[in-house]
């Protein structure tokens, strides 16, 4: 048959998944093989991904996609978060837990940055936008610890599956971009940041792109696996937010793009970094995507903070001696009742970036507004979501202004699909037509470029959309509503908006 399959593996903040997709010339199918939690855990007070239990699930996953496909996969893709690393010993142990970016050990790091290294100059030499967790700021934190100075080599968390699957360690580059270590003009290695920092750019085993051969599986992992060839593990856009942006349907150039789940990313795609004052003062990030693109975008906080309320809401529920959880569909539906746009908060403010309290912290961010607090979780999901496509109006104007673009249509994709609210909203505030979907949009990236290596399909971004946009299911929303109520709710939120961390 001409039709090949490939298991994408993504791995999200709240879950991971192994998902096969089914390739040929016209024809573009996914099947979930397996979905497991991603549950960070808290050791002496820092937050650690429990990196083996997620391993533990990539194989469980890879072994569920040799079943279902009779054992005919043509190659492996990983993709997951960005930023985060696991450091290796010279015989390759890992020498500790990965840290999770949301752990506030990186509290400080930046005033430290910064005095190596004035935030203009590191702009303009990395076009990364400040976010509190950057690789960079990890590792000033780390500065001095018994791992980091025990460290043979560093591996990014793909980088870090990969080589447990294969052996072979290599740092892919749209990850690589989120170190805040990459030039994005030369997309290499940006050596003078890392010399101002004291940061050993030995420690990263040399780049690979996306496309090329990252190894074959080992022998003990066809073992765990019941796969019988040695597989290829193929680099993919390893960033998921890399590989989400491949994955958006677009059939124009003129599209901005929402990569929803624990986060929102808003902006475009453009073909050339942006590194003005203005950019930086904006705090915009110019990501590495696949095919020599550059990711323009911002990040919002996105779901983690209805995530996060509903942990609260189940948390006291069950300390009140009540078993039940939230109902979400219940929820939604009674959010889509509240008074519109009644209370805003600024959905880009670090504040809401780690975690735990968040009902309280969205309530303390109205209060100092000098808006209603919200008083219900329905209210205070309102208040999410009618904040959450603010910034997403703001995020792609922003970028459509500092880039000199523009937009004609929105593309969400990810999780946030499933949320019909959240879209209507962000097309009515955006007041431009929302196109969402595909939801799985990240292992559909990994997918097409998986797909494309092997020769099973040709072209570049664009022919690749197409192909998701004839097979895809999508959703369109028309914006309504009245335009001028986000306009007044924005100058609510007014100069407190302006993201502190970037001046
Ligand atoms: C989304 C994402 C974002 C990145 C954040 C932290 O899953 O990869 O792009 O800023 O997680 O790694």
């Amino acid at each position: 048959t001409t039709e090949h399959r490939f298991a994408a593996v993504d791995l999200g903040a709240s879950s991971g998944r192994v998902i096969v997709g089914e390739v040929a010339p016209e024809r573009l199918a996914l099947h979930e093989a397996h979905r497991f939690p991603n549950q960070p855990t808290r050791v002496l007070g820092t937050l650690h991904w429990d990196i083996l239990s997620l391993y533990q699930g990539v194989l469980n996953g890879l072994k569920a996609a040799a079943v279902h496909t009779g054992d005919t996969l043509t190659s492996i893709g990983i993709d997951t978060w960005a930023v985060d690393y696991g450091l290796l010993a010279a015989d390759g142990t890992l020498l500790a837990n990965p840290v999770h970016y949301r752990d506030t050990r990186t509290t400080g790091a930046a005033e430290k940055v910064a005095a190596a290294l004035p935030p203009p100059a590191l702009y303009a030499a990395t076009g990364i936008q400040h976010l509190p967790f950057n690789t960079i700021y990890q590792l000033i934190a780390a500065q001095g610890t018994p791992a980091l100075t025990a460290a043979h080599r560093l591996l990014l968390i793909p980088d870090l599956i990969s080589y447990w699957l294969t052996g072979q360690p290599g740092t892919e580059l749209t990850n690589a971009s989120t170190t805040q270590l990459i030039d994005p003009r030369t997309r290499d290695w940006a050596t003078p940041v890392a010399k101002a920092l004291g940061i050993d750019l030995s420690l990263f085993p040399p780049l690979r792109h996306p496309g090329d051969p990252a190894g074959t599986l080992r022998q003990d992992v066809l073992t765990e696996t019941g796969l019988t060839r040695p597989l290829p593990v193929t680099a993919v856009g390893s960033h998921d937010t890399a590989s989400a942006v491949v994955g958006v349907p677009a059939t124009t150039p003129d599209f901005a793009y929402i990569a929803t789940g624990t986060w929102s990313l808003a902006g475009l795609e453009l073909d050339a970094p942006v590194l003005t004052e203005e950019s930086r003062a904006a705090n915009f990030t110019n990501e590495l995507g696949v095919d020599g693109t550059v990711r323009y975008l911002r990040n919002i906080m996105g779901l983690w903070m209805l995530q996060e309320c509903v942990r609260a809401w189940d948390t006291e529920t069950a300390r009140a001696g009540n078993a039940s959880t939230t109902d979400l569909t219940a929820l939604l539906q009674a959010a889509a009742q509240a008074t519109p746009l009644r209370s805003v908060v600024d959905a880009g403010d670090p504040a809401f970036l780690a975690p735990h309290h968040m009902p309280d912290r969205i309530a303390d961010a109205c209060r100092r507004t000098g808006q209603p607090v919200p008083r219900t979780p329905a209210e205070t999901t309102r208040c999410v979501l009618d904040s959450l496509a603010l910034a997403h109006r703001r995020a792609i104007e922003d970028a459509t202004r500092l880039s000199g673009r523009a937009v004609s249509a929105v593309h969400i994709v990810g999780g946030g699909v499933h949320n019909t609210l959240l879209c209507q909203l962000t097309a009515d505030a955006c007041g431009l037509p929302v196109i969402a979907g595909p939801a799985e949009a990240a292992a559909l990236g990994n997918v097409l470029v998986q797909a494309r290596t092997a020769g099973v399909i040709t072209g570049g971004l664009p022919e690749l959309r197409a192909l998701l946009h004839s097979t895809q299911p999508l959703r369109q929303y028309e914006p309504t509503g009245d335009h001028s109520a986000w306009d007044r709710a924005a100058a609510r939120l007014g100069d407190a908006q302006v993201t502190e961390a970037a001046n």
